[in-house]
């Protein structure tokens, strides 16, 4: 499909940027330049240039790759490309306006269908669960991929600790509303709060993350911290940031998306490529930082962990 046409329905307000950052890493990249900031050399004082990079915690985790053999994002991509349309619609408007937003104390209210509801404290997650490395494939809905070095624990341990009762059959997860931080919160053609939803059966597979880290570190503002859900077999939007609640219900959740657009995005939103979005085409996808473009895979490459939750189903009509 020609290039015009996969970009339709982007506002041209997210095209412009995203086509300079990524015109800017492609350079970096077919230049060879081994470190970006020197080409930032002539232009910044060194002070300024180390204020403005981000450094991640642990720099090793960028020579590792997912078990595709898919090379893990450089820090400044992961960090400076996000969707978050609390802050912005801007991609890389996010990271600037996220830098104030404070990650620490973060509280996550688990409740609903279940026998023993609690708010607990990140650091008491962290404490209980011990998150692990998980490097994950992110394939965002208009097209684009990343490979994202996360630390966390699977959403299930949690789940298992508020024991969900017999008429639990869904997960809903709510983002926290700060206006005063979140200035994309002004922005009324979204119906606020951020919400997501899962599947219980979904919500319990060992892949689906709460993340606590990124890159060896605590997880930055621009990636959902305090705490963000990661289900890497569905379309980015699913992996909801900054989650403050955690309900367990007996039905499926509204979703902002699918609240926004019913027709375009769907519960289950499983990355398809057999399945078009009405407006472009989901066969392939843009690995930010790479040239060439990638097939995407059915269920992003997690087909051997995820196809069996939908034996018997049509994700024609299930989309
Ligand atoms: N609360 C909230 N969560 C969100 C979003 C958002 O706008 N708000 N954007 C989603 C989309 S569309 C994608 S592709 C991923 C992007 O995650 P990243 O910025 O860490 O790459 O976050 C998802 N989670
Ligand atoms: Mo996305």
């Amino acid at each position: 499909m020609a290039e015009k046409n996969r970009s339709i329905g982007i506002k041209s307000s997210e095209i412009t940027p995203k086509q300079a950052y990524l015109s800017r890493r492609d350079f970096i990249k077919a230049a060879g330049v081994v470190a970006g900031s020197l080409t930032l050399a002539s232009c910044a004082p060194a002070s300024l240039q180390a204020a403005s990079l981000p450094t991640p915690a642990n720099p090793s985790l960028a020579s590792k790759t997912d078990e595709l053999g898919g090379q893990v994002n450089a820090f400044e991509d992961i960090t400076g490309y996000n969707n978050y349309y609390e802050f912005t619609t801007d991609k890389a408007g996010v990271a600037p306006l996220a830098a104030k937003f404070k990650t620490t104390p973060w509280d996550v209210e688990v409740y609903g269908m279940v026998n023993k509801p609690k708010t607990y404290a990140l650091e008491d997650l962290i404490r209980l669960f011990q998150p692990e490395d998980r490097i994950y494939r992110l394939r965002c809905v208009e097209a684009w991929s990343m490979v994202i070095p996360w630390q966390g624990f699977p959403l299930s341990k949690l789940l298992k600790e508020v024991e969900p009762n017999s008429d639990a059959k869904f997960v809903r997860f709510e983002t926290i509303t700060r206006p005063e931080e979140m200035p994309g919160l002004k922005n009324m053609l979204y119906p606020w709060p951020y919400q997501e939803g899962l599947r219980l059966d979904e919500a319990m597979n060992d892949l689906t993350l709460l993340a606590t880290g990124m890159y060896g570190g605590e997880l930055p503002a621009q990636s959902g911290g305090g705490l963000r859900l990661v289900v890497p077999w569905k379309y980015g939007f699913k992996s909801i940031k900054a989650v403050i609640k955690i309900e367990l219900v007996s039905e499926p959740p509204a979703t902002m998306w699918s609240e926004i657009a019913p027709n375009e995005y769907g519960f289950y939103s499983n990355v398809n490529p057999q399945v078009d979005h009405p407006r472009w085409s989901q066969a392939s996808e843009r690995r930010i930082g790479e040239l060439n473009r990638r097939e995407t895979l059915m269920f992003n490459g997690y087909a051997e962990q995820v196809a069996h939750l939908y034996d018997g189903m049509d994700l024609k009509i299930n989309y």
